[in-house]
């Protein structure tokens, strides 16, 4: 086995996004592409020697070879150990898990999360820090400065490793050890939530259907859905993972998990419904005639910790993104804890875990998750609601009635407009930047705009600042708007536009969301002119 070092030269657009590297599969299987941007992350991080990486991927197609890459770079730059998932598979939070247990120096996780796989979808790489944690900023920096100066890289010239079997071997002087993915994620679910309450509850004929939708939580829901706590044969559907997942869209939301949507609005729907994504770090719940919004199930999450095991002896503060409602906040304020407020992406929440000050996290884009690890996680969303409704004996949608009962109902919805052209979309975000300071005090389709700001975040824990978060517009009435541009899509733009109001009349709060916010978003649409400049007459999603 020798060490081949091979000379390249910078590959333009190797800019992490939101969370990694996304682009179409084919670009990752271009000359040099994968390899430049492994070395540019050894160099960005200071160099792999005598460090220990985890490594695992959500199974898409390019996962199994860009494993045995990253395992020939590991090897070539003197990395100590690489512990690989079986098969290179780990979800997101696993690989998460793993990287706190063993304490390693980091990961690299091969996925592009909830985006179509396949030689014409999409693929990813993203780099974990020791924390367990997407690399904050000022990694992802440094990793893209050494992408733009790269002039080499070096890759031992070795046979496949054998990534079947669990056991250890080695590729040079680095120890690879293939591990079983699921157990050691499963062992932390256990100590996190009250399995012997959740058995009971499906053996008194509970009934679930979770849907892995071809992805990665297909053998981790089996395992401990129906193999440990008895939920029945079949509730896990679509658990196998496959490399295209089935040409399906694995984005757990109402529009892509469209068969369990219909599953549970069915008369003879089970009693609880969710789903997870490419990488099992989103999650969808969805009860009996009634889908729970992303912001409204974490702020029941959080209004009911107290409930559940590992979080009855209260929460320390939680935290949300920016665009996600303000329904969390409410749940804070009658806790008495703080509640954050951070820009769009996983990777700003690791401050505030590692530091206590948040217990519970989690973002309207289906990700919620708290300080076990530091990701999000969709299968313990999944838990966390199951261990809820065990331990209340109530049903999901009396829950939910209850909660707005409460606090009050936030409705929300988000409209995206994907693969708008880039100068369009960026333009329609500048010109709107620059009338914030003159939109105060106007009207936009008969609401008054009280404020208008672009969302800067200064982390309270390193003191760090990140600016250009997003456009965002409170609303007379108790509305907000906010615009963005997504950081995760792989074509031209994707316009988000976030829309809220919060509702607090009772008699009112079981109306259908785009009509609740119809006046908000009739007032997006007159501030933004979104319509005339991106040429679409209505989103392409809408959750
Ligand atoms: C990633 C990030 C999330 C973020 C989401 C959407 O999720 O981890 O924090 O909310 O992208 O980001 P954007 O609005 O920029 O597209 P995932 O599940 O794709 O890794």
């Amino acid at each position: 086995m020798t060490i081949m070092t091979i000379p390249t030269k910078p590959i333009e657009g190797q800019k992490p996004g939101t969370s990694g590297l996304r682009k179409k599969t084919r670009v990752f299987m271009g000359p040099h592409y994968l390899e430049n941007y492994l070395q540019a992350t050894w160099d960005g991080i200071g160099g792999v020697a005598g460090k220990t990486l985890v490594l695992g991927g959500d199974g898409r197609h390019f996962n199994d070879r860009a494993a045995q890459v990253m395992l020939r770079m590991a090897a070539a730059s003197g990395a100590k150990k690489v512990i690989v998932g079986q098969n290179a598979l780990l979800s997101t939070p696993a690989a998460s898990h793993l990287i706190r247990k063993r304490k390693a120096d980091g990961g690299i996780i091969l996925s592009a999360s909830h985006n179509p796989g396949g030689p014409d979808g999409d693929f990813g790489v993203k780099y974990n820090v020791a924390n367990g944690g997407p690399a904050p900023e000022g990694v992802t920096e440094k990793i893209f400065a050494a992408t733009t100066t790269i002039t080499e890289y070096k890759i031992v010239e070795a046979q496949d490793i054998d990534l079947a079997t669990i056991g250890t071997s080695h590729l040079l002087d680095t120890e690879i050890e293939v591990v079983d993915p699921v157990a050691d994620y499963q062992d932390l679910m256990e100590q996190l939530f009250d399995f012997p309450a959740i058995k009971a509850l499906f053996a008194g004929g509970f009934r679930v259907s979770f849907d892995a939708m071809h992805a990665i939580t297909g053998p981790y829901a089996k395992a401990i859905l129906e193999d440990t706590l008895g939920a029945a044969p079949g509730s896990v559907t679509n658990g196998v993972p496959l490399p295209d997942f089935g040409q399906g869209h694995p984005d757990p939301n109402p529009i892509w998990a469209r068969d369990l949507m219909q599953t549970m609005f069915a008369d003879d729907a089970p009693d609880f419904g969710a789903a997870s994504d490419g990488d099992g770090d989103r999650n969808m719940i969805v009860g009996r005639g009634i889908y729970v919004t992303p912001s409204d199930s974490l702020a029941a999450i959080a209004a009911n910790a107290s409930h559940v095991k590992a979080y009855a002896g209260g929460l320390k503060g939680v935290a949300r993104s920016m665009p996600t409602s303000r329904a969390l906040d409410r749940v804070a304020e009658s806790l008495g804890i703080d509640c954050y407020e951070t820009p769009t992406g996983w990777k700003f929440f690791g401050n505030l875990l590692d530091a206590g000050r948040a217990t519970i996290c989690g973002e309207e884009s289906a990700g919620t998750g708290s300080d076990h690890v530091r990701e999000k996680d969709g299968l313990w969303a999944v838990l966390f609601w199951i261990n809820m409704l065990a331990a209340r004996k109530i049903s999901v949608a009396a829950l939910m009635a209850e909660h707005w009962k409460t606090f009050g109902r936030n409705y929300y919805s988000r409209h995206d407009y994907e693969a708008v052209d880039s100068v369009a979309a960026q333009a329609l975000v500048d010109d709107l930047r620059k009338r914030l300071p003159d939109l105060p005090g106007t009207t936009a389709a008969g609401l008054s705009v009280e404020s208008a700001d672009e969302f800067a975040y200064d982390d309270p824990v390193d003191g760090s600042r990140s600016e250009g978060q997003g456009l965002r517009f409170t609303l007379d009435g108790g509305g907000r708007i906010v615009l963005r541009l997504s950081g995760t899509g792989t074509e031209g733009a994707t316009l988000r536009v976030y829309l809220e109001r919060v509702e607090t009349d009772a008699d009112r709060m079981h109306d259908d969301p785009q009509e609740a916010l119809a006046g908000i978003i009739a007032a997006a649409e007159a501030l933004a002119g979104i319509k005339q400049r991106t040429g679409r007459d209505k989103p392409d999603v809408i959750t």
